[in-house]
């Protein structure tokens, strides 16, 4: 149902996270590295053979000059989730953000925060429960659980 791509596998670390909360949630995933840069037939494809190979969001993530996200969505009618990962020889992770986040018009990329994959693996089940009610059930316990969390920590 979800697609986790990352630029590298040492985004791995990171978007690890995604799949992490998708597992969680019972929802399937599939993971794999594909590369803007250095495997753009393999990234031409994957986009262009999502939807009909069952994918219904794709999670993207890499770091630095972090095309994937942006040209994934501009092959892809599915929608695309961005994470922006802070890699090792990074400017503060701005790179990252700013390369995934700012998108010309026409060609939407959902950002989350930097690093923030798991963030990606909620939205992406919360665009999946639309269509799928116990999906809804799960998202609405893990929400009352992170309630539970500050209620039970008072100052
Ligand atoms: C990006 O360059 C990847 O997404 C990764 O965040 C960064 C560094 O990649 P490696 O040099 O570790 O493969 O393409």
């Amino acid at each position: 149902m979800v697609g986790i791509i990352m630029g590298s596998k040492s985004d791995l670390h990171i978007m690890q996270d995604a799949a992490d909360i998708l597992k969680e949630l019972q929802v399937p995933y599939e993971l794999n590295v594909v590369s803007a840069h250095r495997t753009p037939e393999k990234m031409f494809t994957y986009a262009r053979s999502a939807a009909e190979r069952g994918l219904k969001v794709i999670i993207a993530g890499a770091g630095g000059a972090a095309h994937l996200p942006g040209m994934v969505a501009s092959l892809t009618t599915l929608p695309v989730i961005g994470v922006p990962v802070k890699s090792s020889n990074s400017i503060d992770g701005w790179d990252s953000i700013l390369s995934i986040l700012q998108m010309p018009n026409g060609v939407p990329v959902a950002t989350v925060a930097l690093n923030a994959a798991k963030n990606a693996g909620i939205l992406a089940a919360q665009m999946l429960s639309i269509a799928d009610d116990q999906l809804v059930n799960r998202l609405a316990a893990f929400k009352d659980e992170l309630r539970k969390k500050v209620e039970e920590n008072p100052i």
